[in-house]
Formats: C-alpha cells, sequence, structure tokens
C-alpha cells in the first residue's frame, strides 16, 4: 500500500517551476495511467486523503481528478470515489460513428442517390494542398454531386482527394465511402467545420431553393487511421438536414 502512495507524494511528480501544482498532479497521474502503473479498477485515495500525501490542497487535487475524469482516464462512482477507468474502445475510431451521406439516408429510411455535376483528376488549390497534405506536383482527384433524398436535393458536395486514394474519380457512383470502403482507405475519424451561407444563384437552382436561401456549410477533413488526410469535402446542406446531423455529431465526439 505504501509503495502504491509514493506516487502521488510530491517529490513523484512536483518540480519548482514546470507550472500550477494542479496540473504537473494531472500530467503525472495521466502518464502513470497510461504507463498501466494505476491500474485499471485502481482506486484513488479520497480526496482529502490524496491532497495531505501530495501536500497540495483538495482544490488542486480536485482541479487535477477533474481533468482526468473530462478526459476519461478516471471515472468517479457516487460515494465510492474515483477509479482508473479500462481504456475505452475509441468511439471516433469506429467505422459506424463515421457516416457517409449515404448512410445518413438509409437510417432515415430514404434512398439516395447523386447526381454527378463533374469528376476527375486536376491540378490542386492551394486550400486542397493545405488540407490534404499535397505538394505542388501532385494532383488531385475531386468530385462534385447533387445529392438525393429521396427525390429531394439536399445537399452539394464537392469531394478532394490525392490521387492514390481515389486514383479512379469514375468509379464513384453513388457513395464515395463505398468505393473507399472497397478499397480498404475508408477514413476512420474526421473533423467538420459548420458555417451558415447564402446560396448563390446557381447553387440555389441545383438545390431548387430561392438564391439566397440560408444553407449549411460542412467541410469534412478525414483521415485515415494512421492520421493521413484523405478527403476534404465542402458541402452545402439545405437546413432541413441539419437535424440528422447534428444529432449524429453527439454519436461522433
Ligand atoms: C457526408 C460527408 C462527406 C462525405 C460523404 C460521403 C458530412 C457533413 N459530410 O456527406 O464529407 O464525403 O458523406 O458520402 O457529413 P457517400 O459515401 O454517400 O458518398
Amino acid at each position: 500500500m505504501d509503495d502504491d502512495l509514493a506516487l502521488f507524494r510530491p517529490e513523484a511528480w512536483f518540480r519548482a517551476g514546470r507550472g500550477p501544482r494542479y496540473e504537473q498532479l494531472y500530467r503525472h497521474l495521466s502518464a502513470a495511467i497510461a504507463a498501466g502503473e494505476l491500474a485499471p479498477e485502481t482506486q484513488l485515495p479520497p480526496e482529502r486523503d490524496l491532497a495531505l500525501i501530495a501536500d497540495v490542497s483538495r482544490v488542486t487535487v480536485r482541479k487535477a481528478v477533474s481533468q482526468l475524469v473530462a478526459e476519461g482516464l478516471l471515472e468517479q462512482r457516487r460515494g465510492a470515489g474515483s477509479f482508473v477507468r479500462a481504456p475505452q474502445p475509441k468511439l471516433e475510431h469506429s467505422l459506424s460513428a463515421l457516416l457517409s451521406f449515404t448512410e445518413y439516408m438509409r437510417q432515415r429510411g430514404k434512398t439516395s442517390s447523386s447526381r454527378i455535376l463533374r469528376r476527375g483528376i486536376f491540378l490542386p488549390t492551394p486550400d486542397e494542398m493545405m488540407a490534404l497534405g499535397l505538394s505542388p506536383g501532385d494532383r488531385v482527384a475531386r468530385v462534385e454531386r447533387l445529392r438525393f433524398a429521396d427525390d429531394t436535393p439536399l445537399a452539394l458536395e464537392w469531394s478532394s482527394l490525392p490521387t492514390d486514394i481515389l486514383p479512379e474519380p469514375e468509379a464513384v457512383e453513388t457513395s464515395l465511402y463505398d468505393v473507399l470502403r472497397g478499397m480498404g482507405r475508408a477514413p476512420t475519424r474526421a473533423v467538420q467545420r459548420i458555417t451558415a451561407v447564402n446560396l448563390t444563384a446557381a447553387d440555389a437552382k441545383l438545390l431548387q431553393l430561392p438564391e439566397g436561401a440560408a444553407v449549411l456549410r460542412i467541410d469534412r477533413t478525414a483521415y485515415l487511421p494512421t492520421g493521413r488526410p484523405i478527403e476534404f469535402t465542402r458541402g452545402l446542406y439545405r437546413s432541413d438536414i441539419y437535424d440528422f446531423i447534428a444529432e449524429l455529431r453527439l454519436d461522433a465526439p
């Protein structure tokens, strides 16, 4: 037991001039959990005891612990204390949480289809080079689509991918992710940025909305498990689709 406590004593984690105590304690415990020194299901001493052992205030302990709880490394069980959590299967790494348009629609009992506006291999724009980590000599595969749910146009999507990931943009008929999955190259993580914009006349016509209508613009950068960015899609979505996206984003933190 004494050995276990050594981990919390100030000499184990505190160095003057290395930042606030709660942060140092947090970093130390986080590393101890990662290294397995604090194994899953280990119970931390109660806050009051921990403060005495670590020679800090209870507020400091609370801040460090709540940070670990927020990151999912510790779990607080009511009336029982704080426990080291077993590593969780990461939801954001599961394919099911990173849905494609086709899958969103299928979940809603709708049939999706696409009208291809343009497909091919092009010289990348600076934005594409940046998002996909391309070099000046590289080319980019682009697929531009008007996407329907049943017979309603819901979205316009401009997708860009490195050519080694999508060498034949012509292969994309309805679902881009189906094509990528078929080649074992589907993304497993994505970062999205959402903004509201007003439709240009040309885009409004395609989406069958009045010019200037407000829609959501969502930029998604999607990554392989290695961390390589392989998709940059800018989409304009009719705002009636928003509830799908908002709801599903809760599944994919
Ligand atoms: C979603 C994605 C888009 C992706 C597409 C693939 C958002 C905001 N965007 O629309 O980035 O390219 O799905 O769908 O969710 P698909 O496999 O049906 O072509």
